[in-house]
């Protein structure tokens, strides 16, 4: 029987704090205090401007949140009254009626506190008090002496804490450090016994026709509970019963298997446990259940060592990206929100998210969407960029920690890969943190982590998650005796191209596999627009450089950019060009990735989502709007790819078919002058396996004579349904595109309208920023090339239909050529 805990008030102890002076607040549960005083309007939108300085006292403030509740004589009665929390954050005291009843220190366990002595007949108080987060931090980091951070400039302790660490601040992420209740609270009364955890695991054996279900479970009792029964029940996704009975072991034949997107349907069970006393129902538990199988092939091989997800005996290209947090304040991420998120992921033909270790462990609907929506899970545990204690009580909180989310996410088909940390063995072996750590401690050697990587978490996900992989860490190279960015070995992040060099270095390398690599640019104009008030807008006014967050970030947009296009001063122009590299660098990372597979058998870009307006990695920006990164994914993640890449002195169609229909086609392949003209071409039949590449080399005639105004189009379909390839011969800043010249047509449809695009010249990768003339409109397409005389349909969903010259004075439409030709360039074409 559950009490529920409603009516929550939050004020603060400290009497200094101005905002609260005399002040109690009805606050949101679950939810934090942030959330609490915007809605009181007690603080502005910290998301706006540079509200983000503002806000900071919160977390260096103590908290109280507290309730009433009412106890009646039933509830007396129960053999149990307990109280339930689903997710403190973070360092709490709990009192009952003034009497503590219990410390948490730990953001990412669920805690059940024994009540009964504390509760009285009638009504009873419940107050929960938060240490200030950063004090708390800080205190405990000067306890055990500093640990090296990547953020510790920013005097960002979150490795002393086990609370979600980008909200610390991060190089995409304000620091919005969160006090409070956010996961569900609730009191619950019961007798005799009851279902503590259950762990359905699924054993497939070789030809998948015949799986062993293992339900273990751990039941509460307070009673030697004689005659207390446990009814197991498993349907089909139809409904139908597939196991009825009582055992927790047992074997279902033929089960309809689960798959990744892409590669079949998502079938899911309904496995349903009912504990009894004689008839009576003491318990019940339900989940969903998918049959799948997953290794992780990481065998030494002829060049090092694999890193290949086979799921059902397939090996799967992974196709993604990485997960951060979608908001700073987790608890308004609700369902509808994370399915918006996760359905762009899948229509961007993405099939795995990385759920990255500076976040949380995300809440049961991601999972159960990525479940429904065939999105594979990489689950990080959670260390990030951070050498961590292994000092009590910190082993024994992530012991705990570690095994409360192994145990809630084991259901989950979708989840197929525990990951022991991001960077943290990359960052002991190159970020000087060995220097550091022995610097601090002669006597004896510091711990940073190692434990719970290679001893700890793999133990842990051993005993209680046996089938599913576990791999130390985020990039590793399967032994602490190679580096973590081994090329062969493994799996790799790729950070130079961003911090160092240029995007062009990924063809440098040719990894076994991609966790990450990114490349930055702002968010959408109309993000900007609604987070940043000053105007006019410039790329280097105080407020958009407040919402960058990257060390050096603008500095870096520049010089990457630099290398292809001159650095417009224009904000429409600067937003577009900065927009544009990073959805090229992306393209140009991945399509060189995937034309190496098997060799490479996966890439997960840095990053889909962002949790603010902010200039960032991110295909979709703070406030859900996609970047024309994402669309640039959709066509670079596409089942069926055509890329053109150096082969050599020659260059390489190559033709990926990452689908399980063979791909027979008739490709045309043209190089033509800017002007339109064909020079040259050639055309192949092809009959391309399922999941596999074909190499075609181009021949001689496929030499550009001219550099600078010749390019090559691989295209198969009709005009209406063409899939093309393009390659220009150098970067942009270097070739001779004409002035951008078109014909633009206007017709209103039944939700916005369709706008009819007819190039007179060549354009390049052309934008439609309809998001300039009403924030929430959504374009069908973007970065589109035409040559002469070609047009293109943009349909556009928007509340009202503009006029061609409200699109042009708005600079709506924007493309390469407007780079190379625009008039507030700073001089440094090369
Ligand atoms: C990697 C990630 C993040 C970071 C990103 C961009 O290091 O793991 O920590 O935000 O790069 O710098």
């Amino acid at each position: 029987m559950q009490i529920a805990l409603t009516d929550w008030y939050v004020r603060t102890p400290d009497t200094t704090i101005e905002t609260m002076l005399n002040k109690t607040l009805k606050a949101s549960v679950p939810g934090c205090v942030h959330t609490d005083l915007l809605a009181h309007n007690l603080i502005e939108d910290p998301y706006l401007d540079q509200n983000e300085h503002d806000v900071q006292w919160i977390s260096s403030t103590d908290w109280n949140y507290s309730t009433t509740f009412e106890v009646t004589a039933k509830h007396l009665e129960m053999d149990r009254l307990e109280l339930v929390c689903l997710g403190l954050d973070t360092i709490a005291t709990l009192f009952i009626n003034d009497q503590e009843i219990a410390k948490t220190y730990n953001m990412h366990r669920a805690y059940r506190f024994d009540v009964k002595p504390y509760v009285q007949l009638g009504q009873n108080t419940l107050t929960i008090h938060f240490a200030a987060p950063q004090t708390w931090s800080e205190a405990q980091r000067d306890k055990l002496g500093d640990l090296p951070n990547a953020y510790s400039v920013d005097n960002a302790p979150y490795n002393f804490i086990r609370k979600m660490a980008c909200n610390y601040g991060w190089d995409w992420g304000p620091r919005l450090t969160t006090v409070g209740i956010w996961q569900p609270i609730y009191l619950e009364a019961w007798n005799t016994a009851r279902i503590e955890s259950v762990r359905p695991l699924i054993n497939l054996n070789e030809d998948l026709s015949k799986a062993q279900v293992d339900i273990n479970i751990s039941l509460d009792k307070v009673v030697k509970a004689d005659g207390v029964t446990l009814e197991v029940h498993l349907s089909s996704p139809t409904g139908e019963t597939f196991y009825a009975g009582s055992a927790l072991t047992f074997e279902v034949d033929n089960p309809e298997l689960w798959f990744p997107v892409g590669y079949g349907e998502q079938p899911l069970y309904t496995l349903k446990l009912e504990l009894k006393h004689g008839t009576h129902l003491l318990d019940e538990w339900e989940t969903r259940l998918g049959f799948r199988k997953v290794v992780l092939d990481t065998s030494l091989d002829d060049i090092g060592s694999a890193f290949c997800f086979i799921i059902n005996n397939k090996p799967v290209f992974i196709k993604g990206a990485n997960w951060i947090p979608d908001d700073c304040f987790p608890t308004r991420v609700d369902k509808a929100r994370y399915r918006n998120r996760i359905m762009q992921a899948r229509d961007d033909k993405m099939n795995m998210l990385r759920i990255w270790g500076g976040g949380i462990y995300e809440q049961d609907d991601f999972y159960d969407l990525c479940d429904e929506l065939g999105i594979l899970v990489w689950q990080d545990f959670l260390f990030a960029c951070a050498a961590y204690p292994e000092e009590e009580p910190y082993w024994s909180e992530v012991a705990a920690e570690a095994r409360y989310q192994v145990t809630r996410l084991s259901p989950h088909p979708s989840l197929v890969l525990w990951n022991g940390n991001n960077e943290n063995l990359w960052g002991y072996v190159s970020w000087d943190w060995q220097r550091q750590l022995e610097q601090q401690d002669d006597s004896s050697e510091r711990t940073w982590g190692r434990g719970y990587y290679l001893d700890l978490l793999p133990n842990i996900v051993n005993e209680l998650d046996s089938n599913r992989p576990y791999w130390p860490g985020s990039p590793y190279s399967g032994s602490l005796d190679l580096h973590p960015l081994a090329d062969n070995y493994g799996c790799k992040h790729v950070w130079d191209a961003w911090n160092q060099t240029d995007y062009s270095v990924y063809r440098a390398y040719i990894p076994r596999f991609v966790s990450e690599f990114g490349h930055q640019a702002p968010p959408s104009f109309a993000t900007l627009l609604e987070s940043i008030s000053e105007r006019p807008l410039k790329p280097d006014s105080p407020a958009v450089l407040h919402h960058q967050k990257a060390i050096n970030g603008n500095d870096k947009l520049h010089t990457r950019l630099a290398e292809h296009f001159p650095v417009p001063k224009d904000i429409h122009v600067w937003h577009y060009a900065t927009q544009l590299n990073q959805a090229r660098a992306m393209d140009y990372g991945v399509s060189h990735w995937r034309s190496y597979a098997p060799t490479c058998m996966g890439t997960l870009y840095w990053q889909l989502n962002d949790c603010w307006p902010v200039t960032s990695w991110a295909a979709v920006d703070g406030y859900g709007r996609k970047k024309p990164l994402w669309y640039a994914s959709r066509r670079f993640y596409a089942d069926k790819l055509m890329t053109v890449q150096p082969r050599g002195s020659h260059l390489a169609l190559v033709i990926v078919n990452d689908s399980d229909e063979v791909w027979q086609d008739t490709i045309t392949v043209q190089r033509y002058s800017f002007s339109g003209e064909v020079l040259y071409e050639q055309t192949y039949s092809i009959e391309v396996s399922a999941r596999q590449n074909h190499q075609l080399i181009l021949d001689d005639g496929f030499h550009a004579h001219k550099k600078d105004a010749e390019l090559i189009r691989a295209w198969v379909g009709s005009a209406d349904d063409i899939s093309d390839a393009w390659w220009f011969f150098d970067v942009d800043k270097r070739l001779n595109y004409p002035v951008a010249e078109y014909q633009l047509d206007i017709t209103p449809t039944e939700g916005g309208y369709k706008l009819e695009l007819t190039a007179q010249t060549l354009l390049r990768d052309v934008v439609v920023y309809a998001d300039k003339l009403e924030p929430n409109t959504e374009v069908s397409d973007q970065l589109i090339t035409l040559l002469p005389q070609e047009s293109f349909t943009f349909t556009v969903r928007a509340a009202r239909v503009p006029t061609v010259d409200e699109l042009r004075a708005n600079q709506v439409i924007l493309c390469a050529n407007d780079v190379i030709h625009d008039n507030s360039l700073v001089a440094q074409n090369s």
